[in-house]
């Protein structure tokens, strides 16, 4: 399998989550995720890949599953698990992480993202593949409880906001981001 990336909107703190949703809503970060997720490196085709688990999959709105213009891999111990598809195309069910990076063919899918929660993110983050993290640093201190590993300086390095925008391909806003009360800041480690 070749290297991935994990993406993640996370407080100083680590906090992902709280009552298997978000804690907060911010628009612009969703458009981030969106648009990193989708955008395929020049000279490349096909669909990104993007790996979450169960409980991530149940916490995305019906209206946006399986998330579209991405090949979804959705993990569960489960085998039977119903992923209650509306529109059948796009998604796969695996019962393992491992699974889950076995299924990514990565000429008819460019990149992959393990998207979450946080046992995925507990596991991928540990694996000697995972070569870059997109994380949106939030700045207010919300109440969570799940939590996102902490990122290990001595094998990740923080990357210059000119390496974040060439990885998205897109321009990104540099420094600190205000939606309502709300401070964030997008931001990208990648594996020394
Ligand atoms: N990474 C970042 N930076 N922010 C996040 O909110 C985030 N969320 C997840 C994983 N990584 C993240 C997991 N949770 C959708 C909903 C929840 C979710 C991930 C994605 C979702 O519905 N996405 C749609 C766009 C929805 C919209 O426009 O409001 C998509 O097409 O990506």
């Amino acid at each position: 399998m070749s290297h991935f990336a994990l993406i993640v909107a996370a407080t100083e703190e680590l906090g992902i989550g709280v009552l298997n949703n978000l804690p907060w809503r911010i628009p612009k970060d969703m458009a981030f995720f969106k648009h990193a997720t989708t955008v395929i490196p020049k000279d490349s085709q096909g669909q990104n890949a993007v790996i979450m688990g169960r409980v991530t999959w149940e916490s995305i709105p019906s209206k946006f599953r399986p998330l579209d213009n991405r090949f979804n891999i959705v993990v569960s111990r489960n085998t039977s698990y119903d992923l209650k598809l509306a529109k059948a195309e796009n998604t796969i069910l695996v019962d393992s992480l491992e699974k889950a990076f076995e299924a990514v063919d990565p000429i008819q899918h460019p990149r992959t993202f393990v998207i979450g929660g946080a046992q995925m993110y507990n596991l991928a983050i540990q694996h000697a593949n995972c070569s870059h993290i997109l994380l949106t640093r939030i700045k207010s201190k919300i109440d969570c409880d799940t939590f996102f590993p902490k990122i290990d300086e001595d094998q990740f390095r923080l990357a210059s906001h000119q390496e974040l925008e060439n990885y998205v391909q897109q321009s990104v806003p540099e420094g600190i981001q205000k939606h309502k009360e709300l401070e964030y800041e997008f931001t990208l480690y990648l594996k020394k």
